[in-house]
């Protein structure tokens, strides 16, 4: 070991793994440059990390065809009972899992370096960031967690001798025979992986896969799964949310926490630049968001992340320019296709197909190939720092005080562009029934509606019935400095299959009428569903969009939302006594003003 350790719970905790997973060799992380650069030359000699050309300080991985994205159904929430798990999460007794699982663990690190990578989420020392120690046997898990959150031994002096810290053991589960030679990226067969969290001891082991929030435990693993009970106990939230700021011509600021499921363009909206003249907005950040109320008791949000795992397929300058731009330099890109002027490439990106390039498997490919180029879930590491709208308070230990929550999903019909809850409990209400129609990019039939509550389905720590109580609990704590809630729809379409609203840039206009909703400015007509902007009180000026157009867009059709009622109580009756009397009061109270 190359440093001593003087965190008592530390040095036993890595005696204890070392003992059991049987490494050739342990590694204490620091955080630092020369750190990252040596790793990533051992990853460069052994043909692991492909450097490219036209990125500075960037590199190309390629995983193994079988770890290309989180595995649900490999996810457990162990907790003592099932029903504290509850109905959402895939559950096994704590005793049993962990029984399981070291006899996977042992001797599981035999020929590798076991790395200890101890990690901040948040600014170091922030009252709402948590430190946590990753302890991995994978060199790519060191470098991406080094953008990913705040490595650095800075973490080791607060931890002191007593400090407490979240345990997250990880291995790819792939041993080493002496004189083996290692894969490029190794990992154990789908059913021998395991990505586990115990949340009533603050505990993550994962075990099999190298990939994104499998293997990079700060993210989903800790800042929402584990931090999701946390924040319950300790009454505060841990949100699958982006973080933006909004500035109007006169110079006022709000901020916007907005949950959306996968594929409904949320790191697009983090960071979105406004059409309406003089209006601003900065990133924060665009998947998590930890939020405590403040001593003026509002709620303040801080990003607990340092960089962005985006999905690359589909972003171009087009879709969101302000990504591109941050991946001009130091950025990790995996599964993404490799160009013969040595740059990546992936479907979506602006400008011509490339005539040849290698594709995310190291194949040949071309534009007649019959697959992609780019694994459809490929990803860009980044640091948020890179990003040219970053908010400049992002690191801001106290974090940014949310005026204004946003819910929404992707619906062809039914939803209206944009709509204000009557009040918190009702806005509860539209976060736990939001749904979204399946993409390409979820599993199942494309098109199907899939109740997501809060975007959390996947990354809810505990009882999704306890987590709606848990909404309205933090509704009455904040009393009157609640932030307002809305829900979006961007993916409305006409009778002819068309998009009707413009979307990106153009959703300024929508936020915009949040903001003056917030300041009493702009009128809304109250509607079954909710708050509905006035006619004329969405600012369409400039836009190219016809008052038909507009009138679908927000159009509430009564006889749809009745449809839907079935299954609201469907998706609620899963829940059983854990469902919250005042979301079942909500749901009847809709039906009655449905009519
Ligand atoms: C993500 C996700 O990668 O939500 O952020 O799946
Ligand atoms: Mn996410």
């Amino acid at each position: 070991m190359n440093v001593t350790v003087k965190n008592k719970k530390l040095s036993q905790w890595i005696k204890e793994v070392a003992d059991l997973c049987k490494p050739d060799d342990i590694y204490v992380c620091n955080g630092s440059k020369e750190e990252y650069d040596q790793m990533v030359k051992t990853l460069i000699d052994s043909n692991i990390a492909i450097p490219l050309k036209k990125r500075p300080n960037s590199y190309l991985f390629r995983s193994d065809p079988s770890d290309v994205a989180r595995v649900e159904d490999r996810t457990y929430i162990s907790t003592q009972s099932q029903d504290e798990a509850g109905p959402t999460n895939n559950w096994i007794d704590p005793t049993e899992l962990k029984e399981l699982m070291k006899g996977f663990y042992k001797g599981c690190m035999t020929g590798r370096t076991m790395y200890v990578i101890p990690f901040s989420m948040g600014p170091i020392g922030s009252p709402i960031a948590k430190i946590g120690v990753e302890i991995s046997d994978s060199p790519y898990v060191v470098i991406n967690m080094h953008i990913m959150t705040r490595v650095s031994d800075r973490v080791l002096e607060l931890l002191g001798t007593d400090g407490d810290f979240i345990p997250c053991l990880h291995s790819v589960g792939a041993p080493l025979e002496k004189g083996q030679e290692d894969s490029i990226w190794p990992c154990a067969p789908i059913e021998n992986k395991y990505i586990s969290h115990f949340p009533e001891e603050n505990l993550i082991w994962s075990y099999g896969s190298g990939y994104g929030g499998n293997a990079l435990l700060g993210k989903k693993c800790l800042a929402l799964r584990i931090a999701s009970a946390m924040a319950r106990r300790e009454s505060w939230m841990a949100e699958h949310m982006l973080i933006l700021r909004l500035t109007n011509p006169e110079g006022k600021q709000y901020h916007i926490a907005a949950a959306f499921p996968s594929a409904c363009g949320k790191t697009n909206l983090a960071m979105m630049q406004p059409s309406l003249p003089g209006w601003k907005c900065e990133c924060v950040g665009d998947d998590i968001a930890w939020m405590k109320i403040g001593p003026d008791g509002r709620l303040y949000a801080i990003n607990p992340e340092n960089g962005f795992f985006g999905v690359a397929p589909g972003t171009s300058y087009d879709t969101n320019p302000m990504a591109m731009d941050s991946l001009k330099d130091n950025v990790l890109f995996t599964n993404c296709a490799l160009t013969d002027d040595g740059d990546v490439w992936w479907e979506g990106m602006d400008g011509d197909e490339p005539a040849h390039a290698i594709d995310w498997k190291g194949n040949d490919w071309t534009p007649e190939s019959s697959h992609d180029a780019a694994h459809p879930n490929a990803r860009f590491t980044a640091l948020a720092s890179k990003c040219p709208v970053i908010c400049e308070d992002w690191e801001k230990p106290e974090g940014v005080p949310i005026d204004i929550f946003v819910f929404g999903g992707r619906r062809g019909t039914v939803v209206p562009l944009v709509y204000e809850s009557l009040n918190w409990e009702h806005g509860v209400f539209l976060g736990a029934t939001a749904a979204s129609e399946t993409t390409a990019a979820n599993i199942g039939a494309v098109g199907n509606l899939r109740r997501d509550p809060f975007a959390m389905k996947p990354f809810c720590g505990y009882n999704m019935g306890d987590y709606f109580q848990h909404w309205l609990n933090m509704g009455e704590k904040l009393g009157d400095k609640r932030p307002r809630i809305f829900y979006v729809n961007w993916f409305r379409r006409s009778e002819d299959g068309k998009f009707l609203w413009p979307g990106f840039s153009e959703n300024s206009r929508v936020l915009k009428w949040m903001c003056d909703r917030v300041d009493g400015k702009a009128g809304a007509e109250e509607t079954p569903i909710g708050l509905i902007p006035k006619d004329g009180e969405l600012d369409t000026s400039g836009l190219d969009i016809s008052s038909e157009d507009m009138k679908e867009l927000l159009h509430v059709d009564t006889k749809a939302w009745k449809a839907e009622i079935p299954d609201i109580e469907n998706h609620f009756s899963v829940f059983g006594d854990r469902l919250p009397e005042k979301l079942r009061n909500q749901l009847k109270e809709f039906e009655k003003r449905l009519g």
